[in-house]
């Protein structure tokens, strides 16, 4: 237990390698809000999810600002002592939210683990101090194009190819990159762009052999999920749909989905997402670590969670250089066996570097526990 003097809110832009196309939209850069927390003992480190437009989610960059500076410190600053469960609680005041409660509450258990010199992994209860990695290829402009991309990363050693899919650019290409390499772990993610009607694109799908089909339709239908995966034999996993452990519960219950896609910044932060690990490892539901094109400060934090025993597929956890030039951490890198190793120092084990900083903060605000007494 310490005290949070100060949180600063860094929002960093930076380039990515290639823009990345999802059926809601295009980014070329990565725009995104940092924390950092000073407590008595230590500094800690969090990245929130969220970007620059409510697409994805409800969050975005400057809502999520706003919730941080005004509802999320003063909260944390007015708590006292706190620790990952006190400052979990103190959040709960705020409704929803999850993308800037996971931002602030992994810097607090960064700078909690820092001070006490323990990794997130081992905290987490990790068991690999490796993890099996995929790689999750934007809309490409032709098939000859995604094609290409696919065999470039194959080549690199990722372990599953992700496809996003929209209406219209879906099962012609899944059965060309299926044609062109039959022995490859594939899955398809729909960003919820479909709807129950068009239940005959996936009933197509189905003999592509596919490991899964991610959140075909609407964010907030689970019923709908649970009639299509009903009538198909490919198994559906949701993103989008499960921002806590209540919903995958529910989910699961309903027989909306039978893989979870777990993004820590989607859910609230690790200790949220270490419980929806262990409700889907009770029920024998295989679970995987979700990306959102993260600097390496989220993604040493999804490393830290990918090794945890329930994560038995490939995450969305690629190496920096498939995302920038120049990482804000000291770049991860992909080992030609498709695994990348789990940072094992303090905490996230990762800091950002101060040149990169420099480079790539295009605001900040630093907030003090005094001005809020
Ligand atoms: O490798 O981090 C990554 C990207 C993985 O496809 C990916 N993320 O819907 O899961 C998603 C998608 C995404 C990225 C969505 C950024 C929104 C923003």
């Amino acid at each position: 237990m310490s005290r949070v003097r100060a949180v600063e809110l860094l929002l960093v832009e930076l380039p990515l390698v290639r823009p990345f196309r999802t059926s809601f939209g295009e980014v070329s850069d990565k725009r995104c809000v940092l924390v950092r927390v000073e407590t008595d003992d230590a500094e800690g480190w969090g990245e929130c999810v969220a970007d620059s437009r409510p697409d994805f989610s409800g969050e975005f960059n400057e809502g999520a600002w706003l919730v941080l500076r005004d509802f999320l410190a003063p909260w944390l600053f007015r708590a006292g002592d706190v620790d990952a469960s006190t400052a979990e609680d103190a959040f709960a005041q705020v409704r929803g939210n999850p993308m800037a409660k996971a931002a602030l509450l992994d810097a607090v258990v960064d700078a909690e683990l820092r001070a006490s010199g323990m990794s997130l992994a081992s905290w987490l209860g990790a068991e690999r101090d490796r993890v099996e990695c995929g790689v999750s290829i934007g809309i490409a402009s032709s098939t000859e194009a995604l094609l290409e991309q696919v065999t470039g990363y194959l080549e690199q050693g990722y372990r599953r190819i992700k496809l996003k899919i929209e209406p219209g650019i879906d099962v012609d290409r899944v059965r060309s990159v299926r044609d062109a390499h039959p022995g490859i772990v594939l899955s398809v993610d729909a960003n919820a762009a479909y709807s129950l009607t068009d239940a005959d694109v996936f009933r197509s799908m189905d003999d592509a052999d596919l490991l899964m089909i991610e959140q075909p339709l609407h964010h907030e239908d689970l019923l709908q999920h649970a009639e299509l995966q009903a009538l198909l034999r490919t198994d559906l996993c949701l993103d989008e749909s499960i921002r806590s452990a209540a919903d995958a519960a529910a989910a699961l219950a309903l027989g909306a989905c039978r893989i979870v896609n777990i993004k820590q910044g989607r859910v609230g932060g690790v200790l949220e997402a270490k419980r929806i690990h262990d409700l889907c490892l009770d029920r024998r539901v295989p679970v995987w670590c979700g990306g959102m094109l993260e600097t390496g400060v989220g993604r040493a934090l999804n490393l830290a969670l990918a090794a945890l025993p329930g994560f038995t597929l490939p995450g969305d956890t690629s190496a920096s250089a498939r995302y920038f030039h120049d990482d804000l951490t000291e770049p991860f890198e992909l080992a030609p066996d498709g695994t990348m190793a789990v940072p094992t120092g303090p905490g996230i084990g990762v800091t950002p570097r101060p040149d990169r900083l420099q480079a790539c903060v295009t605001r900040r605000e630093l907030l003090r526990q005094a001005d809020n007494e």
